[in-house]
C-alpha cells in the first residue's frame, strides 16, 4: 500500500502519544520557584521527555540529600558553592559540549569561575544576589545595610530566607568581615549579633519570602533578588537595597549528577533552557540576572530596568565551598532558632 505523504503526516501524528513515552524521562531537583512550569510543559511537548520535578530550599537540602544517595536525580541546580561540594566529592558527571551549542548564548564572564574552573561540570542557569527589600510606604527611614533593618523598632516587621549560611554571612558583613570568613572566632563573634538578630524576625522563608511582605505582614525582607523584582513589578514601593557592609552574589548552575542515568536527556533539557527565546520566559516568570547574553536581547526595558534584576554597583561576594564549618553554621543557627 502507497500513501500519500500527507496522510503518513497524520499517522505520525496519531502514533505521537506512544513515540512520547519512549522518549524518555529527565528527573530535575531544583530551587522551588525558579524553574516556570511552562518551560517544563514546553520542553515534553517538543522532545517527548517527561520532566519529573522536585524541589528544594536550600543548598545545604539539596547536599544532604544527594550525599545520603538520596533521589535518583538527572539533573540538579546547585548553586556555585554547592556545585564546588560536589565536583570535589566527585559528584557530578562531566558535560559533553557537543550536545550544548547552546551554551555559546551564556555570558563568557560566568563561565569557568573558581567553582568549576574548567567548566566542565556546570552551566549558569541563573545569577542574582540577596539584598534588602523595604515597603517604603511603611518604612520611612534610609535604610542602607543590616544594622539599619536589624533593629527593635522592626521587631516582628522582619522575612528573611530561612537559610543559615545567609543569616551568618549578613552577621559577618555587619561586624564587617567577608562572606567567607567562617573561622571558629569569628562565628564565635556573630553569635551574640545573631541571637538577637532572629527575636526581630517575624518570618523566616526561603521558599517565597515576597509573600509576607505582598499581604503585609512584614514590611521589610531580606531575600533573593528574584523575590524583590516580582515585588517591585507589583508595586513600585518595593524598593531593593544592595546592603552597604556587602552582599552575596550567587551563581545557580544546572548539572549532572555521576549517577545519572539519562544523561542524554539531561543534555536536552540543558539545551533547551539555553535557547534564547526560552531562557526569555524563564526571566519573565522568575526575573533574576539573565546569564544568557542572546535572552536579554529578548527582554524588555521594562525588564532590563528592574532594579533588583540587573542592580548597579554593590559590593558583592560569591560563596566558596568551605567544607565541615558548613554543618557548625548549620548547628549555630539551629540552636539559635530553638531558643526562641
Ligand atoms: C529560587 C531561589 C533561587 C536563588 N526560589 C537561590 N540561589
Amino acid at each position: 500500500m502507497k500513501l500519500p505523504i500527507s496522510s503518513l503526516l497524520a499517522l505520525s501524528v496519531l502514533l505521537a502519544p506512544s513515540a512520547l513515552t519512549a522518549a524518555g524521562v529527565v528527573n530535575l531537583f531544583g530551587w522551588s520557584e525558579y524553574v516556570p512550569q511552562a518551560v517544563l510543559d514546553g520542553f515534553t511537548a517538543e522532545t517527548g521527555i517527561k520532566v519529573n520535578f522536585e524541589t528544594f530550599a536550600s543548598n545545604e537540602e539539596l547536599l544532604s540529600k544527594l550525599v545520603a544517595g538520596g533521589g535518583a536525580y538527572d539533573l540538579v541546580q546547585p548553586s556555585d558553592y554547592a556545585a564546588e561540594v560536589m565536583i570535589r566529592r566527585q559528584m557530578l558527571a562531566p558535560l559533553d559540549p557537543a550536545k550544548l551549542p547552546n551554551l555559546k548564548n551564556i555570558d563568557p564572564a560566568l563561565m569557568r569561575l573558581p567553582h568549576d574552573p574548567a567548566g566542565a561540570y556546570t552551566v549558569p542557569y541563573m545569577t542574582g544576589t540577596v539584598g534588602i527589600v523595604v515597603n517604603t510606604g511603611k518604612v520611612h527611614e534610609p535604610i542602607r545595610g543590616y544594622r539599619d533593618i536589624f533593629q527593635p523598632k522592626f521587631q516582628n516587621r522582619l522575612v528573611v530566607l530561612n537559610d543559615s549560611r545567609e543569616l551568618v554571612t549578613w552577621a559577618l558583613y555587619a561586624q564587617g568581615l567577608a562572606a567567607n570568613d567562617v573561622t571558629p572566632a569569628n562565628l564565635a563573634k556573630v553569635r551574640p549579633l545573631l541571637a538577637e538578630w532572629v527575636k526581630l524576625v517575624k518570618v523566616f522563608d526561603s521558599d517565597s519570602p515576597k509573600t509576607a511582605l505582598l499581604n503585609g505582614d512584614v514590611d521589610i525582607g531580606v531575600v533573593w533578588s528574584g523575590e524583590a523584582a516580582i515585588l517591585w513589578t507589583q508595586d513600585r514601593k518595593f524598593q531593593y537595597v544592595l546592603p552597604a557592609e556587602g552582599a552575596h552574589q550567587f551563581v545557580d548552575v544546572l548539572a549532572i549528577p555521576a549517577k545519572a542515568k539519562n544523561r542524554d536527556e539531561a543534555h536536552a533539557f540543558i539545551n533547551y533552557i539555553l535557547r534564547p527565546e526560552v531562557s526569555r520566559l524563564i526571566s519573565a516568570a522568575f526575573p533574576y540576572t539573565n546569564p544568557n547574553l542572546a535572552a536579554r536581547k529578548l527582554l524588555t526595558p521594562e525588564e532590563l530596568a528592574n532594579p533588583a534584576s540587573y542592580p548597579k554597583g554593590g559590593r558583592l561576594e560569591t560563596f566558596r565551598d568551605i567544607g565541615k564549618t558548613a554543618t557548625v553554621i548549620d548547628k549555630l543557627v539551629t540552636d539559635l532558632k530553638s531558643a526562641l
